[in-house]
């Protein structure tokens, strides 16, 4: 299988991510990427390649032509403000208050957030565009022929709504990956999110509709981030009814009960019958992952890789969370050896 990787993923590395009344070392780091590059070489798994230039055109078939400006300006703006730390958003509009959009970049960076731990800096821009490029180039690859691909994304992208970062993420990949089927000809594409977190934007941008499936098994929201978003009552509205599917699960959750919603999930699939699979990959589903509480172990990542082949779908695998940095690797390379076959 194919990697597509680009270094400019390295453009993003911020100093800060608000933890615990802290601003910390981000888990969201540079390292990650490299690290899992490592493993695919490591492995020969499949050549490398740089992502093209898609440019903005198929980002905003998915996000709205001013969030996308405001990511490409936020930095400068509050550079230009006087501000001397990282951007980070420290305001909403709560409820009664009013939805528009202040001219303040203190405004902004409230009203196209919902979390506060996702800082901005420098090369923030530049690593989002060239990560959602990795996803469109994984795609292309597909649309060609190729049965697999993998993105290899940094930043990832699952928590990103239309108009919305937060959770790391800024343009959603998964979800411009799978418009991008769909404006390439393909009348359905589904959306599978193992991530350990819910895939909120990727929800919330498909939610009304009934050409993308998209489902989520994660960690039960009323306990863990995103908070607001992932509850198994969200089916979809309008046309969308019935296009949704989040499943939960509590703490402590290993592979054997995982995998029963991954087997559930998969039924659905085959039964929508898309042309395409889009797989928001995140490995935070691991037993020692910092920031989750899953306890899948790094030989599940292969069985997983197995059961997704079997749907036999054209796939794109977009690279989501994992912060164990020294697993990220054999995990995430795990899945696509997994699909390749490898026991
Ligand atoms: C807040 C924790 C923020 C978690 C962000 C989740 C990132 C992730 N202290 N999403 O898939 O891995
Ligand atoms: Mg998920
Ligand atoms: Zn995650």
């Amino acid at each position: 299988m194919k990697t597509v990787f680009s270094p400019l993923h390295s453009r993003r590395q911020v100093k800060t991510e608000l933890d615990g009344g802290l601003l910390i070392e981000p888990h969201e780091k540079p390292s990650r990427a490299e690290t899992i590059l490592a493993r695919v070489k490591d492995q020969a798994l499949g050549d490398i390649v740089e992502p093209e230039e898609f440019g903005l055109e198929p980002v905003k078939r998915v996000h709205t032509d001013d969030y996308v400006s405001f990511l490409e300006t936020c930095w400068q703006d509050w550079v230009a403000e006087g501000k001397p730390g990282e951007a980070i958003p420290a305001v909403w509009a709560g409820r009664g208050m009013r939805h528009r959009i202040p001219k303040d970049i203190d405004g902004r960076l409230g009203y196209y957030s919902f979390a506060a731990e996702t800082s901005i800096s420098d090369g923030t821009w530049e690593a989002a565009r060239a990560s959602a490029n990795v996803a469109l180039t994984a795609q292309k690859l597909v649309t060609s022929g190729e049965r697999a691909a993998f993105a290899l994304c940094r930043p990832p992208g699952h928590h990103a709504h239309a108009d919305l970062f937060g959770g790391y993420c800024f343009f959603n990949n998964a979800a411009i990956t799978a418009q991008a089927f769909r404006d390439q000809g393909c009348e359905k594409v589904a959306v599978l999110d193992v991530d350990f977190h819910h895939g909120n934007g990727t929800q919330a941008i498909f939610y009304d509709r009934s050409d993308v499936l998209t489902i989520s098994l994660h960690g039960d929201p009323d306990l863990v981030f995103p908070h607001f978003l992932g509850f198994e009552d969200e089916t979809g509205e309008g046309q969308g009814e019935g296009f949704n599917l989040n499943i939960v699960y509590p703490p402590k959750t290993p592979y054997s009960v995982w995998s029963e919603g991954l087997e559930r999930a998969c039924q659905r699939i085959a039964e929508f019958k898309p042309d395409a699979l889009v797989v928001a990959l995140g490995v935070d589903t691991f037993e020692d992952d910092p920031i989750s509480f899953f306890k899948l172990k790094s030989e599940d990542y292969l069985s997983l890789g197995k059961r997704l082949e079997q749907l036999g779908l054209p796939t794109v695998f977009t690279m989501e969370g994992g912060y164990d940095v020294d697993a990220i690797g054999v995990n995430a390379v795990n899945v696509m050896q997994g699909f390749e076959g490898k026991a």
